[in-house]
């Protein structure tokens, strides 16, 4: 049986949480979400493992190895949501519950954000719960993992 373990995936720019435009993505940083997700999962008898990148090769091969050790994925693509079916397909091909979130509400914001290619492969979506969206999916996953 894997280890009790969840992937935490961030993609391009969230980097700079905390640092610029924090109108739109608040004031946490991303260092401050990894530590309350790893508090979370702990608290559920989960280790983390903390991915951020921003290539998508980088994120893809993060998401294949998931295979091996995680027992779910919790992803916030960045900006490759709206773009990337190849990140979709890898969560697909690696048959794990996925939990997508967003920072911010993509669907009060410009139209080619009202597109996920992720959330067809996502167990469950959040979005515009600012950092709370992290610890809900964890919530999420944990709970359904037993
Ligand atoms: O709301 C979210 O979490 C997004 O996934 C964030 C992405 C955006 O492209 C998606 O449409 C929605 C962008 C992340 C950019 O993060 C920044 C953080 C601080 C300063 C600048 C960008």
């Amino acid at each position: 049986m894997t280890e009790r373990r969840l992937l935490l995936v961030n993609g391009p720019n969230l980097n700079l949480l905390g640092t610029r435009q924090p109108e739109i993505y608040g004031a946490t940083t991303l260092a401050q979400i990894e530590q309350m997700v790893v508090d979370v999962a702990g608290g559920l008898g989960f280790s983390v493992r903390a991915v951020q990148s921003n290539h998508e090769g980088v994120l893809i091969d993060a998401i294949h190895a998931a295979r091996d050790d995680c027992r779910g994925i919790v992803i916030n693509p960045g900006a490759f949501t709206h773009t990337s079916v190849a990140i979709a397909d890898a969560l697909s091909a690696v048959e794990l519950p996925v939990a997508e979130v967003h920072l911010s509400n993509v669907h009060r914001r410009e139209p080619f954000r009202h597109h996920s290619y992720v959330s067809a492969v996502a167990e469950m979506v959040i979005a515009g719960a600012g950092p709370l969206g992290y610890e809900y999916a964890v919530r999420y996953l944990a709970g359904g993992l037993g």
